[in-house]
């Protein structure tokens, strides 16, 4: 290492040690550049094919309220993947590389979109808690060391927000609705809780990157701390709902002062992430066939932006 990086590594070292922001400008570790390339695309890639299960419903959501709150909600989760390629951008990397590895199956999405939206209160249950997961797992990530990565975060966790409060409205209806409502309700929580506390990633003795990543303060909590807190989030969540969670040995544990929960399965978890999970197929190859099918929207797009460039070049050039 030459005496010019290692002044360059110093002062990262530095910005990161007094809870400063890393900026695309700044010189920065490969493996830290790495990693944040990796999470990053991988949060891109969950929000837009997170579309895809909710999508599903719009055209079968029981009112027009309804069809016109949810197709807003699926139009944020783009906005919300928009977002996150251009913070990836940033580490130079392009949008197009990036959707070339997905669609490769070089990079991975959220496990919890290879599930199926069987029924509407499952949109419900995505929203009260898919994203409520999401939002305990991503207000830590407004804190993270890189400037854009954090600053994206802030955004998305103010919709997010607005999209769980959404879900549980979804699921509060229909819970003192009818009673077959009521069951509807039920058993969409039923089939959701488990895979929205995989969504944390794999239990911190098995979590590869966790370490590193909170050294790098890109992660602020471990896998483990932020699932309890979702937990202990959602039990008088689901009090309130009138719904119960499938979980028997859910607990609360005076000593530790949070709910003690069952065992996951993690073998599913694992099945889910090789691509092996109930939609794994289903959803790669719609994504696959709405990038072949959006091919000419990009084409037009550039064409336009072209077409602007020149006009602007040669109004300056009279
Ligand atoms: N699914 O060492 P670990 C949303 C992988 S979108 C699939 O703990 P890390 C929303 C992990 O990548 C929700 N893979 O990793 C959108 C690694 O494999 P690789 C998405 C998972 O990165 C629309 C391996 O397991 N949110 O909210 O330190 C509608 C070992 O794991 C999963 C984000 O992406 C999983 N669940 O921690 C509604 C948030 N978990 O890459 C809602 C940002 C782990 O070595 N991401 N893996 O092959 C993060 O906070 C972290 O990346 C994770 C994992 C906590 C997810």
């Amino acid at each position: 290492m030459t005496q010019a990086t290692r002044a360059l590594e110093e002062h990262f070292n530095r910005l990161i040690e007094a809870d400063q922001r890393v900026e695309p400008r700044d010189w920065m570790p490969e493996g830290y550049r790495k990693t944040l390339i990796r999470q990053i695309a991988q949060h891109a890639h969950s929000e837009i094919i997170g579309m895809q299960p909710e999508g599903n419903w719009i055209t079968r959501a029981p009112s027009l309220r309804r069809k016109a709150i949810l197709i807003a909600k699926v139009q944020d989760e783009a906005g919300h993947g928009l977002y996150l390629y251009s913070a990836a951008e940033t580490l130079g990397v392009s949008r197009a590389e990036l959707l070339d590895l997905l669609h490769a199956g070089k990079q991975k999405y959220s496990s919890i979109f290879n599930y199926p939206t069987l029924t509407w209160a499952d949109v419900g249950a995505i929203g009260w808690l898919v994203d409520g997961a999401a939002i305990t797992n991503q207000v830590p990530l407004c804190r993270c060391s890189y400037g854009p990565y954090a600053r994206a975060m802030v955004r998305i966790c103010k919709e997010e927000s607005f999209h769980q409060r959404q879900g549980f409205e979804i699921l509060y209806t229909l819970s003192h609705g009818t009673p077959e409502q009521k069951a509807m309700a039920q058993d969409a929580v039923n089939r959701w809780y488990w895979p929205s506390l995989m969504m944390f990633g794999p239990p911190d003795e098995e979590s590869k990157h966790s370490a590193q990543s909170m050294a790098w303060k890109i992660k602020r909590h471990s896998n483990d701390e932020l699932r309890q807190k979702f937990v202990d989030m959602i039990v008088p969540q689901a009090e309130a709902l009138g719904l119960t969670l499938p979980d028997p040995d859910l607990k609360w544990n005076p000593e530790r002062g949070h709910y003690d929960f069952g065992l996951i399965d993690w073998d599913e978890f694992y099945e889910v992430l090789k691509g092996n999970g109930p939609c794994n197929r289903q959803r790669m190859e719609h994504r696959r066939r709405a990038h072949e099918e959006g091919a000419w929207v990009r084409e037009a797009a550039l064409a336009y932006a072209r077409k602007q460039e020149e006009r602007a070049r040669k109004e300056q050039a009279a």
